[in-house]
């Protein structure tokens, strides 16, 4: 699976999901002004709306709303361990991926309680 991600953006929620999951991503940085990988490659090709994040399966499925991917990537998140992590309290109208996305993308948008070890890589 690829993460497309830039650092220090909403991008840093579905990242942190993937690792709290244990779940093997590879990251792919991208220039959103450019809106090229750090490969060189045209990243509209790969999600046309140009924004991060996106996750490309191996199937080559593209999910490319954060809250999506986050969704996707929760089914294996011991989720109560991570609600628990950030003080959460769940809105019952949001699924958990949903809710976990908005939290962690706000607090990367502020950088507040993003784990050091993501942080550094976005
Ligand atoms: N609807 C998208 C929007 C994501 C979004 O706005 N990402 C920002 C970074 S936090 C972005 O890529 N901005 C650059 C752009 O849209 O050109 C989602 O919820 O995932």
């Amino acid at each position: 699976m690829l993460l497309y991600y830039s650092p220090g953006a909403c991008s840093l929620a579905p990242h942190i999901v993937a690792r709290e999951a244990g779940i093997a991503v590879d990251l792919v940085r991208v220039d959103l002004k450019a809106k090229l990988t750090e490969q060189g490659d045209d990243f509209l090709q790969i999600n046309a709306k140009g924004s991060i994040p996106a996750l490309v399966l191996d199937d080559a499925t593209a999910l490319t709303e954060g809250a999506v991917v986050s969704q996707f990537l929760v089914a294996e998140l011991p989720i109560l361990e991570i609600v628990s992590t950030v003080h959460l309290v769940a809105d019952l109208t949001l699924g958990p991926g949903e809710v976990v996305h908005d939290y962690l993308a706000d607090a990367a948008a502020t950088h507040i309680g993003t784990p050091r070890r993501i942080a550094a890589n976005g």
